[in-house]
């Protein structure tokens, strides 16, 4: 079929002083209003309200964006190349259903919208697309590439993830076909013994290197000059890994983790040396696993390069759900007491999670996502108090990507009472997992140019966010935030804090829902 058109038409301009368009910049004025407490003397609190200006510039023009890929000829890496493709081609396939066409849905990019307002005249809410409130990359254009311990061609990649639909298959495998994983590094003792007849695709050396580094770096360097891109942003979609033990003197700053790969240090993983590699490289990385990429050393370093990265693990469908519903429960007073939270699958993923060492780190980052609603909350629970919570993951090779998820969230109500909520989510995993990788490079890439500065400091320089890109929290299951700042786990903060800080880059308010002028009148 004919190619989608992607070019994003602006769909609003902000009409306001405090706003400047140019054809290369968007600049506001910015007064963020929060609130300051202290503790008076008394041992009641003073709320002060407190105003700070900023100016926000937002680069207009999109660049031409490249998309790598750890793990590409997995069934994220699969189905996410697979579906680029059909939506950049139209493609429309047959299934027992009747026809079905290219979506991007359950990306919050490209499937979500956002109020921009009133109608002037009848009132009514104004609703954009999220992908138009600032000028972002659309997945269509994206350049896809990455690499693989396993050399499969990416269309025989896609039948051994048994995921998409055999008539939807046979539209992209030329186009697939033609597209192999570039060699990568590999750490036998990080991923499970059993991933091992897979590793036929591997740079030489079992243990970390500056070569190996080096070797990643040019790869990415030979993508964008091979492509003629602006800009390559790199995911990790690989196998998870066990955890990397921190080690001071080893792992620990930004230095002694460049010596440890120097040294070959065995406590260095693969996807650290990516992140490295990225890092030096200055192309930002996202880490889609459960697994401690960031060690401190790699956080600093990134720090010290002003390098984007984010992470970690893909939240994808059963913790999506616990960080909607425990803010829903917690936020409406009702004591939640346990979570027991099951999981059945048959694809690769599960089939490396059966190994204890890498189900451990899963188990880390599917179990950390309640603590901020809990401790919120001193009125249903006391200091330290936290619900039960238990994960449990376990491999069944018939449902393959047709994950099964049970959840019980028990909860105590009025009076002594107990309410008893069952959830049972099956889906195809790497169908959810997807648009989220999606989105990621979008934001992640929009992230690279959006700058601030002080808006009451006369000459004050631009410059980035902090490295440590927490705003892609929404879609991440245990969000890495700058050292020394909170986590917040709570879905519905996660996406205001992406929307308002976008819509805070054109000069937009915060969406408060307020809706004053519909309640007085
Ligand atoms: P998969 O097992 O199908 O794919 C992983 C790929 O990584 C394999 O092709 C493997 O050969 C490759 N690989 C392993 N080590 C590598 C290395 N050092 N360098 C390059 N390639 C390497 O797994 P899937 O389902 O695609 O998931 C990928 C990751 O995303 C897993 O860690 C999983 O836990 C995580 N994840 C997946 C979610 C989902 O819904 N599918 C959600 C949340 C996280
Ligand atoms: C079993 O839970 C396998 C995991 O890789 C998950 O499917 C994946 O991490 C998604 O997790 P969640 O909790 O967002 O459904």
């Amino acid at each position: 079929g004919s190619s989608a058109a992607t070019t994003t038409q602006e769909v609003f301009t902000v009409n306001s002083p405090n706003v400047t368009y140019t054809d290369a910049e968007i600049r506001s004025k910015y007064t963020y209003r929060t609130t300051k407490v202290e503790a008076g003397a008394d041992g009641k609190f003073v709320a002060t309200p407190t105003e700070t200006l900023y100016d926000f510039k937002v680069e207009r023009k999109v660049p031409k964006t490249g998309m790598m890929l750890v793990g590409w000829g997995g069934n994220n890496g699969t189905t996410v190349t697979a579906g680029i493709i059909a939506n950049r081609r139209n493609m429309v396939w047959e299934t027992k259903e009747g026809p079905r066409e290219a979506n991007y849905y359950g990306s919050v990019v490209m499937g979500s919208t956002m109020k921009l307002g009133t109608d002037a005249k009848t009132s009514r809410e104004i609703n954009i697309p999220f992908s138009q409130v600032l000028p972002m990359v659309h997945p269509n254009d994206l350049v896809i590439g990455g690499w693989d311990i396993s050399k499969m061609n990416m269309a025989d990649a896609m039948d051994r993830a048994q995921v998409l639909e055999p008539t939807l298959k046979a539209q992209v495998k030329k186009e697939m076909a033609s597209m192999v994983p570039l060699p990568s590094i590999y750490y036998p003792d990080f991923i499970a013994a059993n991933q091992e007849d897979r590793a036929d695709n591997v740079i030489e050396g079992s243990k970390a290197s500056m070569a190996h580094v080096e070797h990643l770096r040019k790869d990415i360097r030979d993508f964008k000059a091979n492509n003629g891109l602006d800009k390559v942003i790199v995911m990790w979609t690989a196998n998870t890994e066990r955890y990397a033990s921190v080690l001071e003197g080893v792992n620990d700053t930004a230095d002694n983790i460049l010596k440890s790969i120097e040294q070959g240090h065995e406590e260095v993983s693969p996807s650290s040396v990516f992140a490295v590699a990225c890092i030096l490289e200055g192309a930002p990385f996202i880490n889609g696993s459960p697994q401690n990429t960031f060690v401190p050393g790699v956080i600093e370093l990134a720090e010290k390069h002003n390098a984007f990265i984010g992470g970690d693990d893909f939240k994808s469908g059963q913790t999506k759900m616990k960080s909607a519903l425990v803010d829903f429960l917690i936020n409406a007073g009702i004591k939640l007491t346990s979570i027991a939270s099951y999981n059945h699958l048959g694809n690769n993923d599960g089939k490396n999670l059966s190994s204890q060492k890498q189900f451990r780190s899963k188990e880390i980052s599917k179990s950390n996502v309640v603590d901020d609603m809990v401790e919120a909350n001193h009125v249903l629970y006391k200091k330290d108090e936290h619900p039960d919570h238990c994960v449990v993951i376990k491999y069944m090779p018939a449902v393959a990507d047709n994950k099964r998820a049970l959840d019980e969230y028990y909860a105590e109500i009025f009076m002594g009472g107990h309410q008893t909520i069952s959830l049972f989510n099956i889906c195809e995993d790497s169908l959810l997992a997807s648009p989220l990788i999606i989105d990621l490079v979008v934001l992640a890439e929009m992230m690279t140019r959006i700058q601030w500065k002080d808006g009451s400091a006369e000459g004050a320089d631009y410059k980035s966010f902090h490295s440590v890109l927490s705003v892609l929290s929404y879609m991440l299951k245990a969000p890495l935030t700058p050292p020394g700042t909170p986590v917040v786990n709570s879905l519905a903060k996660q996406r205001a804090a992406l929307t308002n800080i976008f819509r805070a880059c054109v000069g937009l308010e915060p969406e408060s829902d307020m809706t004053l002028e519909h309640k007085l009148f």
